[in-house]
């Protein structure tokens, strides 16, 4: 794997940092035959750089959306660079169970076969939209019902809060690089709401979708998501609401803060398991999955 003296070819797209691969390389990671991946570079079927020598260079992401469109098997994850991926392999998953595996792996604090499982789920071709409002909210519903029975599930929910935002991390890496002309959405979870998985993961959802995006986290200040807003335009602005124990203006807040992106045509999109204290307001959308939330932001980006 090389990363060095690439021309862009093709409308091939990627970033400076990303690993490519020779057709030879990929070939021993999924199994094609080495002339097999050439004639797809050649005939276009798959995009690639090409050295200044002229060798033909296969970028991760482009090299991931073969494996997740074609349905291919990885044959050798340690040449993907995800050695964790044999783990998920080694012990697969029965369809329709997945959340419950997670769960399980996230009790256990095994952070690498959480990793290894969402990777594999993304490379069969689920969408991190269904790995959210799917795998993902089951396990931590699961997680959250610990606390009540146990001392320990409190720094469960916090261990799992972690491994998974790490796991989503990874799983941000193997993204189609999005244009720097591509709409922006920012977005949180205000003061108060100490969660940070479900902002995360909006943020990932709307960058697969491709929207550039940037979470603000969790606990920020209202006023400081307006400022926010007010300085970078965006398309969209979410707001993600869990905690059960909001302060006792924070519909006000709510309102203020959608007044203020108003004044500038930016709606605001709430959701969360709260997202019943934000006020009935014009310029406020009330989404329940991660999937509405995409749906929304491609209608708004659409209409701008
Ligand atoms: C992790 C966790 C914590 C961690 C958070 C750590 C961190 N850094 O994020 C900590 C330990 C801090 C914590 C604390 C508390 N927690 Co807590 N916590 C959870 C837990 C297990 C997971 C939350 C999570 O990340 N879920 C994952 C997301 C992805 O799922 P989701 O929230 O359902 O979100 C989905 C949709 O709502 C939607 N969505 C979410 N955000 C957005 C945003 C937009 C814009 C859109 C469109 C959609 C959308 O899409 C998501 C995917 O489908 C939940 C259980 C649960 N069911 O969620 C309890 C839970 C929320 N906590 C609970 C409680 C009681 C508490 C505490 C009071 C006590 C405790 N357990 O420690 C404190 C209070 C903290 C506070 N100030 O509010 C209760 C709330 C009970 C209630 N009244 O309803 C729950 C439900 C657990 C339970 N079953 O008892 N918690």
């Amino acid at each position: 794997m090389s990363t060095k003296g690439m021309d862009l070819q093709r409308g091939a797209r990627m970033i400076a940092t990303e690993p490519a691969y020779s057709p030879k390389e990929l070939s021993q990671v999924i199994g094609l035959s080495e002339s097999t991946l050439k004639r797809w570079v050649d005939s276009g079927v798959v995009a690639a750089v090409k050295t200044p020598g002229g060798h033909r260079r296969i970028p991760r992401t482009e090299a991931i959306r073969l494996i997740r469109e074609s349905n291919l098997p990885v044959i050798d994850p340690s040449g993907l660079g995800m050695p964790e991926l044999s783990l998920a392999q080694e012990s697969p998953t029965t369809p329709g169970l997945e959340g419950l595996r997670l769960f399980e792996l996230l009790r256990e604090g095994d952070a690498r076969h959480v990793r290894g499982l969402l990777i594999s789920l993304y490379l069969s071709g689920r969408s991190i939209i269904e790995i959210a409002d799917g795998p993902i909210r089951e396990a931590m519903q699961r997680i959250g019902e610990l606390w009540q029975h146990s001392e320990s599930g409190i720094f469960e929910e916090h261990r799992a809060t972690q491994e998974l935002s790490a796991a989503l991390a990874a799983i941000q890496t193997l993204l189609a690089p999005v244009p720097t002309t591509a709409p922006l959405a920012i977005g949180a979870a205000p003061s108060g709401d100490p969660y940070g998985l479900p902002t995360l993961l909006a943020s990932i959802v709307l960058e697969a979708a491709g929207f550039r995006t940037q979470n603000l986290g969790s606990d920020l200040p209202l006023t400081s998501l307006a400022l926010a807003a007010e300085q970078l335009s965006p398309s969209i602005v979410w707001l993600s609401l869990t905690s059960m124990s909001p302060p006792a203006d924070a519909t006000a807040q709510i309102g203020s803060l959608a007044d203020r992106l108003a004044a500038r045509s930016i709606r605001l999109v709430v959701g969360g398991r709260n997202r019943g204290i934000a006020p009935n307001h014009p310029a406020i959308h009330h989404a329940m999955s991660m999937g509405e939330l995409v749906a929304f932001a491609r209608q708004i980006a659409v209409k701008r």
